[in-house]
């Protein structure tokens, strides 16, 4: 069964009226510009001039309508609500903007126009083999760089410096673009778990976290790997330590069926009890064509897991004044168990 046909089989409206990129490529293929307009018996791309070609190359079998002035993408579904007799649409509320949803409503005169908020993201949850494909190539490509990596980076550069040369290795190695904004932080900007790289200088003794991605037909991978310089000694050492033992005991225990709340506190009780308040932050998350989506592992979460999930694997300490640690895989869920695809080394390298 297509995409198209599942979400109208989810929908408590007639028709679905699909803004947000990310899904609309999920359930098109089209990249472009524009909105889909999905009911029982048709499947449309709306959208103007500058994207019908590429419409029509990307989503084959999609009837795609052309917008023009006077005759806008809204204009366009309230002729395809009449031409095929609908009465109720729905639409992402949790990403459309206020005057958009105003608009539609008044184009859409006669007709309810509801909430469609996270069904087509529940859909994306569970990835096919063609998505874990692409997430595992981005994973490969950043794995690579990662390799590449520990053959430049040392003492005496900057942490933009890393970040720059990191996401060139990526580019170079075939993504499409960075994930997200790459992190390096070193020494005592470790403790900032989303730290933005500074003209800190990295020294020896420090412990120095890279947390990047890649991107391969969309799809992003998440790695983190936090390395050291000279010989680290002391707390940094214990906290590397501590970290590797609850990601490694987490990843112990990922399997369908399991609950991610009780995943999270794996974790979450190892380090707690030993850094209490230190590990801020949810064990992982979800990752496809967005960065952060469901399911996680979270202290809150009520989610299975269950085969097809993507979910990262990233406990952290983060120690002001000192520094921290964070090291992050991703664990596709399979029928029996979970494939890692992030390969690169996990015992502290020191260079
Ligand atoms: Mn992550």
């Amino acid at each position: 069964m297509e995409r198209y046909e599942k979400l109208v089989g989810l929908l408590n409206a007639d028709a679905a009226i699909v803004t947000r990129p990310e899904n609309m490529r999920y359930l098109s293929g089209y990249t472009g510009e524009g909105c889909l307009f999905v009911c029982k018996d048709a499947h449309v791309v709306v959208t103007d001039f500058r994207y019908t070609e590429q419409a029509e190359r990307q989503a084959p079998g999609w009837r795609v309508e052309m917008t023009k002035v006077g005759r806008g993408a809204w204009q366009v579904c309230a002729e395809l609500m009449a031409e095929f007799g609908l009465k109720t649409a729905a639409t992402e509320t949790d990403y459309i903007i206020y005057d958009d949803f105003m608009a539609l409503q008044k184009a859409l005169a006669g007709c309810e126009v509801g909430s469609m908020s996270g069904v087509v993201e529940t859909m994306r949850q569970i990835k096919d083999e063609g998505e874990i494909a692409c997430i595992k190539e981005a994973a490969r490509i950043s794995c690579k760089a990662f390799e590449n990596l520990l053959g430049w980076v040392k003492p005496g550069m900057t942490e933009k410096e890393v970040q720059i040369r990191l996401d060139y290795e990526m580019l170079q190695l075939g993504s499409e673009k960075n994930a997200f904004a790459t992190i390096a932080c070193a020494g005592v900007n470790g403790s900032l778990p989303h730290a933005i790289p500074s003209d800190h200088v990295i020294q020896k003794g420090e412990l120095l976290t890279l947390d990047f991605g890649a991107c391969h037909h969309g799809y992003l991978s998440d790695m983190t790997r936090t390395i050291g310089f000279g010989k680290i000694e002391g707390e940094l050492r214990t906290i590397y330590q501590l970290v590797l033992d609850a990601q490694l005991m987490c990843l112990d225990a990922i399997a369908p069926g399991k609950s991610c709340r009780e995943i999270d506190a794996i974790a979450r009780n190892y380090l707690d009890a030993r850094y209490p308040g230190r590990f801020g932050h949810g064990l992982g998350h979800g990752v496809g064509l967005f960065i952060h989506e469901s399911p996680r592992f979270a202290m809150t979460s009520t989610a299975t897991l269950e085969p097809g999930h993507v979910i990262t694997v990233e406990p952290g300490l983060y120690i002001p004044g000192l520094g921290g640690c964070r090291i992050e895989d991703m664990a596709i869920i399979t029928a029996d168990g979970y494939v890692d695809p992030i390969d690169a080394p996990k015992q502290l390298i020191e260079l």
